[in-house]
């Protein structure tokens, strides 16, 4: 039997390489990485938000870190599909746990998850974000936002969410229309994809609807997105229910019509050419799950964003 590892989250001497304890067994962080509030030398941090009292519909998201992360067990010791690498080799990559909130007093919940947001970022690490509820976006947004200033989205979602919002809902239907109001991102950058329901309005944002999605071939997508956002820096989010509900039932508000799982994550691959500031993948709810399928692909396409972003890493530093 080649060298394993046992309970990498916790034994891990180094943040690079690979992990390689048994799929079945061992401490479950994300893909195995080492488990600390350690920011130094920090290259990608993989962070958990369990927040779900903005749904409108069926709650569960907070349990979506977790399900996240013991899905992501399937990615073992192999070089990475389709990255041909080990994502770690030069990325040092950790599990920075949970964000700690108080489930009954929601009115600090946006302030503390930008606080922590901003302590991640501020020592240079990327952040990938496991939510958790839409809402979560928009405090850690605001984190990115502070540094780069607006960015373009890039929203992979059924939904708009863009419907009213006078300025202080706590609600995962309304915080790309806050971003566009406030200024955080560059709507006229920004994009979103899969959508299939109708919200007042889209505040100029481009929208590739669940219909267009469809028809067109990944490489056409991935072009459409590539073109629109440029050069300019962006924030991936990728709301699960982006995916028809045969692929991910295990979401709040699923709704009907939505591409594989396998095309996503095809034109997720061809999105090499963006500047991708952040990251996050939402509405995992695994309450409503079926053999662990929406928390496999929801731990696929974070996998796939970590890839990206070592390949981006990867380039820069020749
Ligand atoms: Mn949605």
């Amino acid at each position: 039997m080649p060298e394993k590892t046992i309970d990498h989250a916790v034994t891990a001497r180094s943040l690079y390489g690979a992990a390689t304890d048994p799929t079945h067994a061992g401490v479950l962080s994300f893909m195995r990485r080492k488990y600390t509030k350690d920011l130094d030398g920090v290259d990608a941090v993989v962070w958990g938000i369990p927040f779900d009292a903005a749904t409108s519909n069926r709650p569960g998201a907070r349990f979506g870190p977790q399900a996240i992360r013991r899905a992501s067990a399937i990615f073992d010791n192999d070089p990475q599909y389709p990255f041909q690498r080990d994502l770690f080799a030069d990325m040092a990559t950790i599990d920075y746990g949970d964000c700690l909130l108080d489930y009954g007093n929601h009115a600090e919940t946006p302030a503390t998850i930008e606080r922590e947001a901003a302590k991640v970022l501020r020592s240079g690490a990327y952040l990938l974000t496991l939510g958790g509820d839409h809402f979560v976006t928009y405090p850690v947004l605001k984190a990115h936002v502070a540094l780069h200033g607006p960015l373009a989205l890039v929203h992979f979602d059924a939904h708009q969410d863009t419907w009213p919002d006078a300025g202080g809902r706590i609600d995962h239907g309304s915080f790309v229309g806050r971003a566009a109001r406030e200024g955080l991102i560059d709507a006229e950058r920004s994009i979103q994809i899969g959508v299939r329901t109708h919200a007042p309005e889209d505040c100029g944002i481009r929208i590739v609807y669940g219909h267009e999605v469809e028809e067109m071939r990944t490489g056409e997508i991935a072009e459409t997105i590539v073109r629109h956002v440029g050069s300019h820096p962006a924030y991936l989010t990728f709301d699960i229910d982006c995916l028809d509900p045969a692929f991910a039932p295990g979401t709040g508000t699923p709704v009907a019509g939505g591409p594989s799982s396998a095309k996503i994550l095809s034109v997720l691959s061809k999105l090499g050419a963006l500047h991708v500031a952040g990251s996050d993948v939402v509405e995992v709810a695994p309450a409503y799950d079926h053999a662990d399928m929406t928390a496999i692909a929801g731990s696929t396409i974070a996998m796939y964003m970590l890839g990206l972003r070592a390949e981006w890493l990867a380039e820069r530093r020749g």
